[in-house]
C-alpha cells in the first residue's frame, strides 16, 4: 500500500529499513520459546481507561508517595487517575498528581517522590531479545513547591534482588521517551545487566528531586504508550 501511494507520487523516499527480530546481545542466537517473533511488547495504551495494563502478563499500575517514612503530612498528596485526551490521537492516558514534602527533623529520605510500578508477577521476559523502554510523557509544574527535571526508569530482577536504571528528562509537551538497556546502569554489584534484563519483572519510573528542610516537590505527570521495543 505505502509502495502504491510512492509511486504515484513524483518524488518521494522510500522508507528501507528491514523490520529485525532483536538479536540476543549474549549472542546465543534467536529469541527463546515464548518470545519467538516479538518485535514489540505493549504494556499499556491506557484506552480501556482502568490500571489494568493492556499486556494480561502484568499486574495493574502502582503508585506511592515516598516521604516521610511514616505517612503523608499535611499538604502532601498522591492521586492516580485516567485521564483524558492521551499522547497523540489516542483518548486516554495515565495521570499522576502529587505534592511531597521534607519537614524538618524527618527521618524520612532526603529525596521525597513519586513511584509509578508495573510488574510481572507470575512470570519474568528475557528483555535481552529487546533493546529499549519507550513510552509517552508529559510533565507539569505550578506553584511554590520544585520541580522535579528528570524521571527516573528502574528495570527490576527480583529474583537476583537487583535493579538497572537510567534517566528522561522531563518535558511540558508530549515526548516520546526512549530508555534503552544498553545504557541501564547499577549500584548492584554481582549481577550483570544482561543476567538481570534476562528476568525482568519490574518497572518503576521515580520522580524524585533533592529536598531541604521545609521544601516540597509537585507536580503532574501523564503517561501513555507504553512499551518495550
Ligand atoms: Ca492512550
Amino acid at each position: 500500500m505505502a509502495l502504491l501511494a510512492c509511486l504515484a507520487l513524483d518524488a518521494c523516499s522510500v522508507d528501507d529499513r528491514v523490520l529485525m527480530v532483536p538479536e540476543r546481545r549474549d549472542g546465543s542466537g534467536g529469541p527463546a520459546d515464548g518470545e519467538v517473533g516479538a518485535t514489540e511488547i505493549v504494556i499499556d495504551t491506557f484506552e480501556d481507561g482502568d490500571f489494568v495494563p493492556a499486556d494480561a502478563r502484568f499486574a495493574p499500575w502502582r503508585f506511592n508517595a515516598y516521604a516521610p517514612a511514616d505517612g503523608l503530612p499535611d499538604g502532601a498528596f498522591a492521586t492516580l487517575s485516567v485521564d483524558t485526551p492521551g499522547y497523540g490521537t489516542s483518548q486516554r492516558a495515565l495521570r499522576l498528581d502529587w505534592q511531597v514534602l521534607r519537614q524538618a527533623g524527618d527521618a524520612g529520605p532526603t529525596s521525597p517522590g513519586v513511584v509509578l510500578d508495573v510488574s510481572l508477577p507470575h512470570t519474568t521476559i528475557d528483555l535481552n531479545f529487546f533493546n529499549a523502554v519507550v513510552f509517552a510523557s508529559r510533565y507539569q509544574h505550578q506553584g511554590d513547591c520544585k520541580a522535579v527535571p528528570v524521571l527516573t526508569v528502574v528495570v527490576s530482577c527480583a529474583v537476583y534482588g537487583a535493579s538497572f536504571e537510567n534517566y528522561v528528562e522531563m518535558s511540558p509537551d508530549w515526548k516520546v521517551k526512549t530508555v534503552r538497556f544498553s545504557d541501564l546502569t547499577s549500584a548492584t554489584f554481582g549481577v550483570t545487566r544482561e543476567r538481570c534484563l534476562g528476568a525482568f519483572d519490574a518497572i518503576d519510573l521515580q520522580a524524585q528531586v533533592n529536598l531541604a528542610d521545609g521544601e516540597c516537590a509537585s507536580g503532574t505527570l501523564w503517561l501513555d504508550d507504553v512499551r518495550i521495543e
